[in-house]
């Protein structure tokens, strides 16, 4: 049980479909915390570099095209097991295998477009969050609940 950062991120067809308030709602009414978020559209560079171990799949210059195509919400969130959990929220990549109550499960169908992107490691989202933020963009704070949500 430990406290942990993850990077989430709301895929451009997430934030086109407005989607982007629901997801974060349910982050927040979990009680996890927001340290980091900002719309960014990503260069391709970057996008090949966050996916590098994608590379070689038959989807993958898709996926690139798809991430590159409008804004994506970047966000760093915190809390007791969040990477786990926040891959448990997300549901599984292909959204038709995600059962309903999960974020994809939910809001969409294809796995070409499942909206939104989840750590699926503690060491994986050290590597990405200093991908898509600086260190001073990740803010420290104490949230006012913090005491009801945590014993
Ligand atoms: P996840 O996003 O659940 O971590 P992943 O890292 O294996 O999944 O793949 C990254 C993204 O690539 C995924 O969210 C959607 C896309 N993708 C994965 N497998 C795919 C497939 N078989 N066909 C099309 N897109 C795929
Ligand atoms: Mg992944």
């Amino acid at each position: 049980m430990s406290t942990e950062q993850t990077f989430i991120a709301i895929k451009p067809d997430g934030v086109q479909r407005g989607l982007v308030g629901p997801i974060i709602s349910r982050f927040e009414s979990r009680g996890y915390k927001l340290v980091a978020i900002k719309l960014m559209t990503a260069s391709k560079e970057h996008l090949e570099n966050h996916y590098s171990d994608l590379a070689g799949k038959p989807f993958f210059p898709g996926l690139i095209a798809y991430m590159g195509s409008g804004p994506i919400c970047a966000m760093v969130w915190e809390g007791r097991e969040v990477v786990k959990m926040g891959r448990a929220m997300l549901g599984a990549t292909n959204p038709l295998a995600s059962a309903p109550g999960t974020i994809r499960g939910d809001y969409c169908i294809d796995v070409g477009r499942n909206i939104c992107h989840g750590s699926d490691s503690v060491d994986a989202a050290k590597k990405e969050i200093a991908l898509w933020f600086k260190p001073e963009e990740v803010q420290s704070w104490k949230p006012a609940q913090f005491d009801w949500v945590y014993e």
